[in-house]
């Protein structure tokens, strides 16, 4: 009895360090396609510009486009066509208006940050700008 106790935990010893070892080398080559596969825009808000004013999307590509505001004031960002029907997520501090059509408008705060997770489906380009008042800021997504 005592042997194969002994055998059992002698087995169970064996089995946990080869999971977890498996579990890393599992895990270490996905990390790499998933980065691959997203495609990863930032775009940067400072001095009431969208800086660049103009970012380059691809069609059925997996995209993480972001928006930092690095101003001390409130900004939108009001991109209705580009998402118009799109499945998205929306991350970051933002406060995301959606409406019949899709994701409306996504107020950014001071140092805040926006992140929406999105497939482009259509190709084409979309102009979007921000709608707070007095705010001159608009800016172009091309999606090919
Ligand atoms: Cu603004």
């Amino acid at each position: 009895m005592k042997g194969t106790l002994g055998l059992m935990c002698l087995a169970l010893v064996l089995a946990i360090p080869t999971r977890s070892l498996s579990g890393d080398a599992g895990q270490a080559p996905n990390a790499l396609p998933t980065e691959i596969e997203v495609e990863s825009i930032t775009v940067e808000i400072r001095g009431r510009m969208f800086i660049p004013n103009h970012v380059l999307l691809h069609h059925d590509q997996k995209t993480v486009l972001r928006f930092f505001n690095h101003d001390t004031e409130l900004h939108t960002v009001v991109a209705k066509e580009l998402f118009f029907g799109v499945n998205l997520n929306v991350g970051g501090n933002g406060a995301s208006e959606f409406g019949p059509d899709g994701l409306k408008r996504v107020i950014i705060p001071p140092e805040g940050l926006l992140e929406i997770q999105f497939t482009p489906a259509r190709t084409g380009t979309f102009s979007y700008l921000c709608d707070m008042p007095g705010h001159d800021m608009q800016a172009v997504i091309v999606v090919e």
